[in-house]
């Protein structure tokens, strides 16, 4: 796909940077099936209705990503997705300079919410520099790793049919770190972190309530999963509760993880401030690379952990999160949530992102290291 830019002189390079132009931004939308849809206490994805996005250039070369619509965590649909790329960001970026991402952050300023639009539209600029300069997104941001420790999400079903989903990943796929669906009736809940953990013995276990219990099920839930040994709570309450966030977090000798209270930079600083939360997911879906880098920095600053979380992203989804994990040492050291790409049927790329030994490894190609399948896109694209 990239064409051939590794080795350009530097002043090549520089000039290309300089003078190439973006021509065109196309918004995709494809229907993926899935082999195991994704359920969780605030919603589910029957289908992955989601936005291929592409930035085309003068020089012939495009910059990719992949847009999930979540209506029930942004109140985004794959309509909005793609009438905010194509009526909002379309227009503004057409002529730009394609290397000056700093630059078309500032054109595309002013539209707010449209969380995964903008995160896509950021990824797919960093993935065109990276095709432009012949050098990995993960290495232009930062190259920390060359892979990362992955973690899976299980999605809720019945505990046993979630423990099976968590062997056959460790098993296949020698994945050690599970976010295990939560947010249901206590007992339920408990029952499935038990099956789960005695279905994989040896590997980290956290859990994710997407704001699904009551504050009463969550303090009878979150001290029964703590006495399992699981290592972060995330947003087991209402987000607007911080009383009852507060005493959560106060009461738990594990985090209490923001995830739908840390949507963007301004979100992460009223919830550090707030003070109930005490690890944030990252997330490339929303924030892209520059703003997730934002991100990095305040959690640095107030010493407060960050990882890399997921929305059950296709494969080109995955190799964002994997590019950004990878890209820093303290996001790098906490499983990265990029494997439920696992749980489609069928998918965009020529080659799924390489999970091995638990690890998802950063492609050594430009960008992100992606390869559309393009009959596949003809196949799944829900537009001429
Ligand atoms: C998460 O961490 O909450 C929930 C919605 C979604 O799309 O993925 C999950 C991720
Ligand atoms: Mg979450």
């Amino acid at each position: 796909m990239s064409s051939g830019t590794a080795n350009l002189p530097a002043e090549d390079v520089a000039s290309r940077l300089a003078s190439v132009r973006i021509t065109e931004v196309e918004a995709i939308p494809v229907a993926l099936p899935y082999r195991r849809p994704a359920r969780f206490a605030s919603g589910a994805v029957e289908r992955a209705d989601n936005v291929l996005v592409r930035i085309h250039t003068d020089a012939g070369v495009a910059g990719h990503a992949e847009a999930q619509p979540r209506p029930y965590t942004y109140g985004e649909t794959q309509a909005s997705i793609l009438g905010a790329v194509r009526e909002w960001f379309a227009p503004r970026l057409a002529g730009l300079r394609a290397g000056a991402i700093e630059e078309a952050r500032a054109a595309c300023a002013g539209l707010p919410g449209n969380h995964c639009a903008h995160g896509a539209i950021d990824v797919a600029l960093w993935d065109l520099l990276g095709r432009l300069t012949g050098v990995p997104c993960s290495a232009l941001l930062g190259g920390f790793a060359d892979r990362v420790p992955v973690a899976h999400m299980v999605s809720l079903d019945t505990p046993g049919q979630m423990a099976r989903d968590a062997a056959a990943v460790h098993d296949e796929h020698g994945i050690r770190a599970f976010k295990v669906k939560v947010g249901r009736d206590p007992e339920v809940d408990i029952a499935a972190v038990t099956a789960v953990r005695d279905a994989v013995p040896d590997a980290a276990i956290y859990v994710d309530a997407n704001r699904g219990w009551t504050l009463e099920q969550a303090l009878r839930a979150g001290d029964a999963l703590c006495a399992l040994g699981v290592s972060a709570i995330e947003e087991p309450i209402a987000i607007d509760d911080a009383r009852g966030r507060a005493l959560l977090a106060a009461r738990w000798d594990v985090p209490l993880a923001g995830d739908e209270s840390c949507l963007s930079l301004a979100d992460v600083r009223r919830a550090v401030a707030e003070g109930a939360v005490g690890q944030v997911s990252v997330k490339a879906a929303r924030t892209g690379f520059s703003e997730s880098r934002d991100v990095l920095a305040l959690c640095r600053a107030h010493r407060v952990p960050a990882v890399v979380g997921s929305q059950y992203e296709g494969g080109l989804g995955a190799l964002a999160s994997i590019a950004l994990g990878a890209a820093f040492g303290d996001l790098a050291a906490r499983p990265v949530e990029a494997s439920n790409f696992l749980d489609l049927a069928s998918d965009l790329l020529a080659e799924p992102p390489r999970i091995a030994d638990g690890y998802a490894h950063v492609p050594a190609a430009a960008g992100l290291g992606a390869v559309i399948d393009e009959d596949a896109l003809a196949a799944h694209r829900l537009e001429g």
